[in-house]
């Protein structure tokens, strides 16, 4: 069993491990976008949905059910990460792969997030585990559909819900958001992509997510396998902390400057 440490402050043990690796795989989920002003999942929500839990709302029966709520739901969190900017934490983890690519060595970024907040600081994703709110498809044939960015006030929910357009490639589809719901399965490449990447690693680092949605939390579980050091950056206890090494409670705006800033890798550039 191994021995978990969980700090406020960034250990040295920890600064050495982020100085010396070379391969990083940074699994990241909706506590990384918090400080960008985008509610995560768990959070409860405001304004026409308050009503609901987002767990309700991101499953293909609520679509079934009402899609004018589910679909409108997600149109104006499209509009609100639009109007949002990467934060600290994004920018970081920018910083370091662009450290460690110019060093022959990787740094993949897998995330749970349906936003862009990663490429739009920077970042090069391995994989969005659960899809990509801007990405559209056919519920019905599966056709992918380009759509122009939705005009609601990104911080201001519709004050009435609208239909999903149709499918222009079937007579009786309508469009959906590409996002994984509960039940769905993840899509095979951004899966198989994180677990290589976890399985050639030399470090994992798994920020802002409550590692309790399967199977993205069990990704870290195939670097406990191997006994490569696992780090969580999260101010709170998370499903996935008795695995992990080190656990670093802080938000990772913060956390993640203070680590990369002691171990040496730039990231003023950002
Ligand atoms: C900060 C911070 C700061 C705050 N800095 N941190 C095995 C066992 C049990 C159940 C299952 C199982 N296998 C499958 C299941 C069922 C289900 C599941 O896991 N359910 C659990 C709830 C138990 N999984 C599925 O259905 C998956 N499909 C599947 O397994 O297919 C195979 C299959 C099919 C049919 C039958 C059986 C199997 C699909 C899961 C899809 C998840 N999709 C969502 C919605 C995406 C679209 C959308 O965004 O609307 O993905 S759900 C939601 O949760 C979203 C997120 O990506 C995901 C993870 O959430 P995340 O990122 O961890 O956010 P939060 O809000 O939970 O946590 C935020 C964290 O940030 C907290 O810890 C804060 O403390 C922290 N934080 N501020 C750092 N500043
Ligand atoms: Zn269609």
């Amino acid at each position: 069993m191994r021995e978990l440490s969980v700090t406020e402050s960034v250990p040295e043990d920890v600064v050495a491990l982020v100085r010396d690796a070379r391969r990083v795989v940074v699994l990241s989920g909706a506590g990384i976008s918090a400080e960008s002003g985008v509610p995560t999942f768990r959070e409860v929500q405001r304004g026409l949905w308050e009503r609901f839990s987002a767990e309700e709302l991101a499953t293909p029966d609520a679509f079934d059910n009402d899609p004018a709520l589910v679909w409108t739901w997600y149109r104006w969190r499209q509009s609100l990460i639009d109007a949002v900017e990467p934060n600290a934490g994004h920018r970081c983890l920018a910083a370091w792969q662009e450290h460690l690519s110019a060093q022959h060595g990787w740094l993949a970024v897998v995330t749970q997030n349906v936003d862009d907040l990663h490429e739009r600081a920077g970042a090069e994703v391995l994989g969005h585990l659960h899809g990509s709110l801007a990405a559209h498809r056919c519920a019905d044939c599966g056709e992918p559909a380009e759509l122009p960015a939705p005009r609601y006030d990104g911080f201001t929910a519709p004050p009435t819900p609208e239909d999903p357009p149709g499918c222009e490639s079937c007579p009786d589809g309508v469009l959906r958001p590409d996002v994984v719901w509960f039940g769905e399965m993840l899509p095979a490449p951004a899966f198989d992509a994180a677990a290589a990447a976890i399985r050639a690693a030399d470090l994992v680092v798994v920020v802002g997510t409550s590692g309790i949605v399967q199977p993205a939390a069990s990704l870290p579980l195939l670097g406990l396998e191997r006994g490569i050091p696992l780090i969580e950056i999260n101010p709170e206890e998370t499903g996935l902390t008795e695995v992990m090494d080190f656990a670093i409670r802080g938000r990772s705006g913060e956390v993640l400057p203070r680590l990369l800033s002691a171990a040496g890798v730039p990231t003023g550039r950002r």
